[in-house]
């Protein structure tokens, strides 16, 4: 091979060229959201985390970008492919976890449902506004006493003439306190049911968990449903039983497989930049070989975490991908951001535990991550399973 026809050196924030398995439309959309991340959230999101606040306004310019249930079809929605989805998740968390709960809640915990199970009406009356950010979502799963264990939840609908009554608390929902709209999974005569409850509804209160030390540029709420009154048709027609919450957790799942991965190249970019630019014993701390084996170790892992997202993406367009291979993909990327955010902060030395980088940020941000939409253990035991056909969840 002649020299001129030698491929270049790699660039060390795209080691492998990830971007040249992308087609010009993937490269474009992740380039926009990259852009608009830059933008819009790295220069406030400091002190977005501090306040612990994240302004609702950013769900409409999502909405504008046509990123809000980007990977569903039809009724406002852009109908993009699963690694589209997925590039999108990467680029908004690589600025902050808070963003995929704002984008991923709203499309995959909350219109997923009404697209997947709802009924035409519903479909024509929530989607469109949701897609545009106009009303915005939230995901009622977990209760106080039913975590890992949905299938043990409380909350309950029964019939009333033609009306349903909920009553119930649901915990640590996303998005919860500024939802117009919440998803509300609840036990039935019939099995489990999704229920569309607008927040505004008498009955229903939402309040913010106070004290979060993760997480804290996004609403965590607690809800709670009280006589709850909703008429027939705010019942979801198209699911009785808990594979309708848990198939809109592998949808979300899937946006973690990447999202997790954005946060850990964030990281090791910050740690990498940093390297090249703090000096100790009079050279800089990234020709140390210490520091240069933290470097490797994180851009190997960055970069193998994404050729898994990738891969699960393109199964998941050709509809090969099933809830295992996503449970591998949240199982493994996001363990393995938490230790390249944990050896990225290690790299910052003290300047490592402050808001003027990303990487604490990203760090506790992580440590949410790796406990919603299914623990780590949670993913381990869906593996074992499935390894070995046995089940060991209880
Ligand atoms: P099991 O008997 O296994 O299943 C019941 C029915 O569901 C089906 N199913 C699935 N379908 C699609 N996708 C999946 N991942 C599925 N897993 C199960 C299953 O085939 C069955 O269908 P059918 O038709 O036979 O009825 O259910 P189980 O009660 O034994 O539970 C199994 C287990 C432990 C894996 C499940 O409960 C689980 O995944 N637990 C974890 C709970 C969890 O992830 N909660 C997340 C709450 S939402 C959240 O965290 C949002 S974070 C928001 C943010 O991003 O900000
Ligand atoms: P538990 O289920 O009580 O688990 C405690 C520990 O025990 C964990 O380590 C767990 O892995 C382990 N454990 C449990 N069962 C087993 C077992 N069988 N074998 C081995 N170990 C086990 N929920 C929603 O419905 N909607 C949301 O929008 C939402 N957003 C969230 C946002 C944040 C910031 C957080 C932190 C959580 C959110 N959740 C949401 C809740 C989340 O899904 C739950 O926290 C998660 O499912 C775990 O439940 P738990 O916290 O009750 O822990």
């Amino acid at each position: 091979m002649s020299s001129a026809n030698r491929p270049a050196p790699p660039d060390p924030k795209d080691f492998i060229g990830f971007e040249r398995l992308l087609d010009p439309e993937e490269r474009l959309l992740m380039d926009t959201v990259r852009r608009w991340v830059g933008d819009r959230v790295l220069p406030s999101i400091g002190d977005w985390f501090d306040a612990g606040i994240l302004p609702r306004e950013l769900a409409t310019e999502l909405g504008g970008l046509g990123l809000l249930g980007m990977h569903l079809d039809g009724y406002g929605c852009p109908g993009a492919s699963a690694v589209e989805y997925g590039l999108a998740c990467l680029e908004l968390e690589a600025g902050a976890s808070g963003l995929p709960s704002k984008g991923s809640v709203q499309a995959s915990l909350a219109m997923f449902p009404i697209r997947e199970y709802g009924s035409e009406d519903q479909r024509r009356e929530w989607l469109p506004r949701m897609a545009s950010g106009e009303v915005l979502g939230c995901f009622g799963l977990t209760e106080p006493d039913s975590g890992s264990d949905p299938g043990s939840m409380r909350t309950a609908a029964r019939r009333d003439g033609p009306d349903w009554i909920i009553n119930g608390t649901k915990t640590w929902i996303s998005n919860g306190s500024v939802a117009d709209v919440a998803i509300i999974w609840a036990r039935t005569d019939d099995g489990v049911r999704g229920f569309i409850v607008p927040t505004d509804t008498p009955g229903f209160t939402a309040r913010d968990i106070p004290r979060k030390l993760s997480l804290r540029a996004s609403h965590t709420s607690e809800l709670a449903l009280d006589d709850v009154r909703l008429p027939r048709e705010a019942v979801l027609p198209g699911v009785s039983s808990l594979r309708g919450p848990l198939s809109c957790l592998t949808e979300a799942r899937y946006g973690i497989v990447w999202g997790s991965i954005g946060a850990a190249r964030a990281c090791y970019e910050a740690a990498l930049d940093y390297s090249t630019t703090r000096e100790q014993f009079g050279r800089p701390i990234g020709a140390f070989q210490l520091i240069q084996r933290k470097l490797v170790e994180m851009m190997v892992s960055v970069n193998r975490g994404l050729l898994l997202a990738h891969h699960i993406g393109r199964m998941k367009d050709r509809g090969l991908a099933r809830p295992e291979h996503v449970s591998l993909g949240k199982f493994d990327n996001v363990r393995v951001a938490l230790d390249v955010a944990r050896t990225a902060r290690s790299v910052l030395g003290a300047n490592g535990i402050t808001l003027d980088y990303p990487v604490m940020r990203h760090m506790n941000n992580l440590e949410s991550v790796i406990t919603y939409e299914g623990t780590d253990e949670i993913h381990t035991l869906i593996l074992g399973q499935s390894l070995t056909g046995f089940q060991a969840f209880n």
